[in-house]
C-alpha cells in the first residue's frame, strides 16, 4: 500500500518464516543470545529465519523490563513457568543460572518447545541425564550452547582432521586460562567460580574443552584427574567469611576410543590469563594450535608441504569465501568478533529447527552436554580417589 510514497513491509509474505524466541534470563549469556538473534538477518544473505524476540523472563522487574525495551523484546514476564508453556514460543532459549537450568527446560520441552540450554547442561549429573533422555522421548530439537564449536577456525580444524590432513591424531592439548580468583583478598561476589553455586573452574570453563575434545578427537574412554582450591576462605562484600570448596585449577588426563591421549587444564587463578582458551592437537602428518585470544586464526603444520625450505606453521586467517562459516557481508580479511560464535550457534539451531535437521555433528545435543557432564564427574572421583577412572560410552545410557 502506497502511502504517500511509502509502502508498509508485509512480512506476511517472509520468504524466512519467523520463529518466536521466548529467553529465560537477562545476565551475561541472556544478552549474548538476544544479540546473536538480532544479527542473523544482517549475518546471513539468506537467513534461515527472521527470530522474533517475543519475551524475556527475569526475576527483577526492574532489570527485565530495561533489558526488554532495550534489546527489543515483544514482552517481557516474571514468572519462567509462564514463559516455558507460552504457546506461541516456538524455542526457549534458557540463559539462566546454572542451577535454573534443569526444571525450565524440562518443563519447555514437555510443553513441545525445542529448547537451547547454556552449557553446562546441569550442575548435577542426573539432572543432565534427565534433560537429555526427555529431549528423546519428546523429541524437540535441543542445544546445550557449546558455543566455541561455531568458530570458523574450530569448524576449519575439525575439517581438516576429517579429511586426514593430519594423519592419525596422536595428542590433544587444551587449556582454558582465567584470572578471577587470582587475588586471594578478592571479594567472594567477584569470583564467578567460587559465588553462589560454586559451580569451579572445571565445570565453568573446563566443560567448554572437554566438549572440544570430542568434536575434534572423539569418544573419551579414562581420565585421570587433580583438582585444587588454593584459597578455600573468601570473604564477601560485608566480611563474612565463606568457605570455598569450588576448585581453581583442575588438570586431567584423558584417554580416548581412537587410541590418542590427552591433557586439559582449567584454572580460574591464572594471573594476567583474561579469557585463554588454547588448544594443540599432533598428528602422523600434521598439527593445528588455536588461541582463542586469536580466534580468526588456526596455525596448521602439514607434512604435505613438500618445500623444506618454508617447513613451518602456516598461520592461516580464516577469512576467506572458502572457508566455514563466513559471513556473507564481511569480505576476506574482515574478522568475525567472539560474539559470533553465538551467532553461528543460534542461526544453526534455527536451521535444525525450521528445516527438521539434526543438530549433531556440528551442534551439541543434550546429549552430547549430558556426555560432558559423565566426564566432569569422573575427573571429580579420579581426584577424589587419586585413581585413573574409566568411562562407559553414555549411548549405552540414552
Ligand atoms: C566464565 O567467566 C565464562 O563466562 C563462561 O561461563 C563462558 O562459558 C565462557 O565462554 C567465558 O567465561
Amino acid at each position: 500500500m502506497n502511502l504517500n510514497g511509502f509502502y508498509q513491509v508485509d512480512y506476511s509474505k517472509s520468504d524466512f518464516p519467523e520463529v518466536k524466541i521466548g529467553t529465560l534470563g537477562y545476565g551475561f549469556m541472556g544478552q549474548i543470545h538476544s544479540n546473536a538473534f538480532i544479527k542473523i538477518p544482517f549475518s546471513f544473505s539468506n537467513p534461515i529465519s527472521r527470530p522474533v524476540l517475543l519475551a524475556i523472563c527475569g526475576r527483577n522487574q526492574k532489570k527485565v523490563e530495561h533489558i526488554a525495551r532495550r534489546f527489543g523484546y515483544k514482552e517481557y514476564c516474571l514468572d519462567w513457568q509462564l514463559l516455558a508453556k507460552d504457546p506461541r514460543i516456538d524455542i526457549f532459549d534458557n540463559c539462566a543460572p546454572d542451577d535454573w537450568h534443569y526444571l525450565p527446560s524440562i518443563l519447555a520441552m514437555e510443553k513441545g518447545k525445542h529448547v537451547i540450554c547454556e552449557k553446562p547442561l546441569s550442575l548435577k549429573l542426573d539432572e543432565a541425564f534427565q534433560m537429555a533422555k526427555k529431549a528423546q522421548e519428546v523429541g524437540v530439537k535441543t542445544m546445550c550452547c557449546y558455543n566455541y564449536r561455531f568458530l570458523p577456525a574450530v569448524q576449519l580444524a575439525r575439517q581438516l582432521i576429517e579429511q586426514g590432513t593430519l594423519g592419525i591424531i596422536y595428542q590433544f592439548r587444551a587449556k582454558y586460562l582465567q584470572q578471577a580468583g587470582h587475588n586471594p583478598f578478592e571479594l567472594v561476589e567477584k569470583v564467578w567460580y567460587a559465588h553462589g553455586t560454586q559451580s569451579g573452574t572445571l565445570m565453568g570453563i573446563g566443560s567448554h574443552i572437554i566438549d572440544m575434545a570430542y568434536f575434534l578427537v572423539g569418544e573419551i574412554t579414562a581420565v585421570c584427574g587433580l583438582k585444587k582450591t588454593y584459597n578455600q576462605i573468601r570473604k564477601d562484600s560485608l566480611g563474612k567469611d565463606h568457605p570455598i570448596s569450588a576448585d581453581e585449577c583442575t588438570i586431567a588426563i584423558l584417554e580416548f576410543k581412537n587410541g590418542a591421549v590427552g591433557t586439559i587444564e582449567s584454572s580460574g587463578v591464572s594471573t594476567g590469563r583474561k579469557n585463554y582458551q588454547g588448544w594443540e592437537i599432533n598428528g602422523s602428518k600434521g598439527s593445528i594450535f588455536f588461541d582463542l585470544e586469536d580466534l580468526n586464526h588456526l596455525q596448521v603444520y602439514s607434512t604435505d608441504i613438500n618445500s623444506p625450505e618454508i617447513q613451518g606453521f602456516s598461520n592461516v586467517l580464516v577469512t576467506d569465501a572458502e572457508h566455514p562459516l563466513q559471513i556473507k557481508y564481511l569480505p576476506s580479511g574482515h574478522n568475525q568478533g567472539w560474539e559470533y560464535g553465538h551467532v553461528h550457534a543460534l542461526h544453526h539451531f534455527l536451521d535444525c529447527v525450521v528445516n527438521d535437521k539434526p543438530v549433531g555433528p556440528l551442534g551439541a545435543s543434550f546429549q552430547d552436554g549430558y556426555r560432558v557432564q559423565v566426564v566432569i564427574e569422573a575427573i571429580n572421583q579420579s581426584s577424589a580417589k587419586g585413581k585413573r577412572v574409566e568411562i562407559k560410552d553414555v549411548g549405552e545410557d540414552i
